[in-house]
C-alpha cells in the first residue's frame, strides 16, 4: 500500500511540477559506469527525462601535481585510502547547487540495500552515491559528508561502482513512466514480501515439458489465483525469511 502510494504521490509530483531524479556518482573509475546507465531501461529513463545521471571522475577534482587520490594509512598496514579533498570538493560543488535528501556511501559495512528502501528513497528528487576502493575512504568523509552508508550484500566487490549501478537500477525503475507497463514493478519479486511466480512463453510444449494448463485456458481469476498460489510456494520453499503474515 505505501509502495502504491508513494508511485502517485511521485507521479501527481512529477505531473504539477516536472521534476526528474538526479543521481550524482562520484568514482575513481567513471568508464565503470558508462555501459550499465546507456542501455535498455536505463538509457530510456534518461531519455524521456525522467531521470539524469552524472557521473563525476574524482581524479579531476584532485588539486595534486600527479592527480592522486589515495595516500597511505595512517597507522600502517596494507592498502590505500582514499584522500579527504577530491572527495570534498565535488561533494561541495554538488551541495552548492542544489539539496541532496540522501549522499550515499557504497561500502560493504553499510546498511544492506532492499527493496522497502529503494521504495521510500525513489520518492526523494537528488542523490550522491560515493563510491569507494581500495581500503576505503577516509573516516572524516563519512563523517561529515555521508548521510547514508549503503552495501549490496555479504561479499566484498573490488569498488562500489558496481553496488553503485545496481541501487541506481533499483530506485530508477521504481520512477512512474520508466518501465512501459506501469503496474510491472508492482508484480516484481518482493514487492509484498512475495517472490514472483514462474512465468512462461512460446512454445507451449518444449521437449515435452508442458506449460500449466492453467495459463493457456484465458480464465483470468484462476490465472491470478494460481500466480499467488505459486509466489506463495516459491517464497515459503526459497525465501521463508522474507514472508510475513
Ligand atoms: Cl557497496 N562496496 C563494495 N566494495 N563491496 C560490497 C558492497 C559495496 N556491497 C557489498 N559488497
Amino acid at each position: 500500500m505505501v509502495f502504491i502510494w508513494n508511485t502517485w504521490k511521485r507521479f501527481e509530483y512529477n505531473f504539477l511540477y516536472f521534476c526528474p531524479m538526479r543521481i550524482d556518482i562520484l568514482t575513481i573509475l567513471p568508464q565503470l559506469l558508462e555501459s550499465p546507465f546507456s542501455d535498455s531501461i536505463l538509457k530510456r529513463a534518461q531519455t524521456k527525462g525522467l531521470v539524469e545521471v552524472h557521473i563525476h571522475d574524482l581524479r579531476s577534482y584532485s588539486t595534486n601535481k600527479h592527480k592522486k587520490v589515495d595516500d597511505y594509512a595512517f597507522g600502517g598496514g596494507a592498502g590505500m585510502v582514499m584522500t579527504i579533498q577530491p572527495i570534498a570538493d565535488c561533494i561541495d560543488e554538488l551541495k552548492s547547487e542544489r539539496e541532496y535528501d540522501e549522499i550515499m556511501y557504497m561500502t560493504p559495512d553499510g546498511e544492506v540495500w532492499d527493496q522497502p528502501t529503494a521504495n521510500s528513497l525513489s520518492m526523494g528528487e537528488n542523490f550522491i552515491l560515493l563510491c569507494g576502493h581500495y581500503k576505503g575512504i577516509d573516516e572524516r568523509i563519512r563523517e561529515k559528508y555521508i548521510t547514508k552508508e549503503v552495501s549490496i550484500g555479504d561479499y566484498v566487490l573490488s569498488g562500489g561502482e558496481l553496488a553503485a549501478a545496481v541501487v541506481a537500477d533499483s530506485l530508477i525503475r521504481l520512477i512512474p513512466g520508466v518501465l512501459n507497463d506501469e503496474t510491472s514493478a508492482l508484480t516484481d519479486s518482493f514487492q509484498d514480501n512475495l517472490l514472483a511466480p514462474p512465468v512462461y512463453t512460446r512454445p507451449a510444449n518444449y521437449e515435452g515439458m508442458e506449460v500449466p494448463k492453467v495459463l493457456l485456458s484465458g480464465n483470468f481469476k484462476e490465472i491470478e489465483k494460481w500466480r499467488s498460489e505459486k509466489a506463495l510456494e516459491r517464497t515459503k520453499t526459497r525465501r521463508p525469511d522474507i514472508l510475513k503474515d
